[in-house]
């Protein structure tokens, strides 16, 4: 187990800890556990740095059994905690401020200053932290995304569906795959649009809407699938859906054309009918912050409005959905 900082890294290894620089272990190492940090055990578990703010002061948590140790690295005390929700840790981890408890092959993400587990863990570590391998994988061709409109970050919160699966992009980068069936039930396979409002997920297959309330998990919501025709006021199917952000409207893509739904006036209906630019067809369309990316086969287009979208005459420039989309390098 280790702990690194900058070019500087220390590793503790049954009683003793060895201290390197620049690879090299640092003269005088290696050191008693009991010399280097004064009150912690030996034969430890795991051991992760935090940093102040993350915990009150710069400290190291030290992990054996079901013990977690908080050691202050400037006033050199220990300070014995209990991390009542968290499981025994084999190997400890902290990435983009977020800190990761590893037990077997499943983790689970926890806060360092009180130890708590929130949302759904543990989770299998192979589905989260090889994040490239597992989307070649699924290379068939994207058919659908949607953006959470309830954004917490300017970071894209997104949900890219292939075949049965689909891949999410949340909590600062963190990609991660799951069943169409695991998560959403009633909908047992892939859908043909699906888009985020107030929180909720609408997704349209076929000429049927199924609503979700978003949250871990998603809960379906009773009374629904209903008519998309009563719903939204269009006949299913549909290529595409999407709401931009601050706007109370839902563009629908049916086929070359597009159409707007107020979702704030019932009864729906889709009005505004217009071409979608140079496009004959989409598989699917998303909106955020920076405009609206539709996206055919492992390709997107960006147009800084929908206006801009429907006015467009030529393609615009072609993105790569792996290289673009999810930070991939193929
Ligand atoms: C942080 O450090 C200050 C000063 O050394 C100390 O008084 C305080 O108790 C420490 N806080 C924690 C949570 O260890
Ligand atoms: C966690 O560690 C404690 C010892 O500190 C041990 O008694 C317990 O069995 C361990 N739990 C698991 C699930 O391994
Ligand atoms: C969704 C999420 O976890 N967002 C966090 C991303 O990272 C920033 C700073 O690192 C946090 O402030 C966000 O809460």
């Amino acid at each position: 187990l280790d702990r690194c900082k900058g070019l500087e890294m220390d590793a503790v290894a049954d009683n003793k800890v060895f201290s390197f620089y620049k690879h090299k272990l640092e003269a005088g190492y290696p050191k008693d556990i009991s010399e280097v940090f004064p009150g912690i055990p030996n034969d430890l578990d795991a051991a992760v740095e935090c940093p102040h703010p993350e915990c009150a002061n710069d400290s190291v948590i030290f992990f054996k059994g079901d013990e977690i140790y908080h050691y202050d690295l400037k006033s050199k005390t220990v300070e014995e905690k209990e991390f009542k929700s968290m499981p025994n840790c084999t190997s400890a981890f902290r990435f983009m401020e977020h800190y990761y408890c590893f037990h077997g092959h499943m983790f689970s993400k926890f806060d360092p200053k009180t130890g708590e587990v929130h949302g759904k863990y543990p989770k299998e570590a192979r589905d989260y932290f090889m994040r490239c391998s597992k989307f070649s994988k699924l290379k068939s061709k994207v058919s659908n995304v949607w953006l959470h409109t309830q954004r917490s970050s300017e970071l894209d919160l997104f949900s890219y569906v292939t075949g049965h699966h689909y891949l999410r992009k949340d909590d600062n980068d963190t990609l991660t795959s799951d069943t169409i069936e695991s998560d959403f039930k009633e909908l047992h396979s892939e859908v043909d649009a699906a888009f985020s409002y107030e929180n909720h997920l609408y997704m349209v297959k076929n000429n049927d809407l199924y609503v979700y309330r978003v949250g871990e998990p998603h809960t379906h919501l009773d009374g629904y699938p209903k008519p998309v025709t009563e719903e939204l006021g269009i006949e299913g199917p549909i290529d595409a859906a999407f709401v931009c952000e601050d706007h109370h409207i839902a563009h629908i893509i049916k086929g070359n054309q597009m159409y707007d739904v107020e979702l704030k006036v019932t009864p729906r209906k889709a009005g505004n009918e217009r071409p979608i630019g140079p496009f004959k067809r989409v598989d699917t369309a998303m909106c955020g912050p920076g405009g609206v990316k539709v996206i055919i086969g492992n390709h997107f287009y960006h147009f800084d409005s929908t206006k801009l979208l429907s006015a467009a005459r030529s393609l615009p420039e072609q993105h790569k959905v792996s290289l673009e989309l999810f930070g991939c390098d193929h």
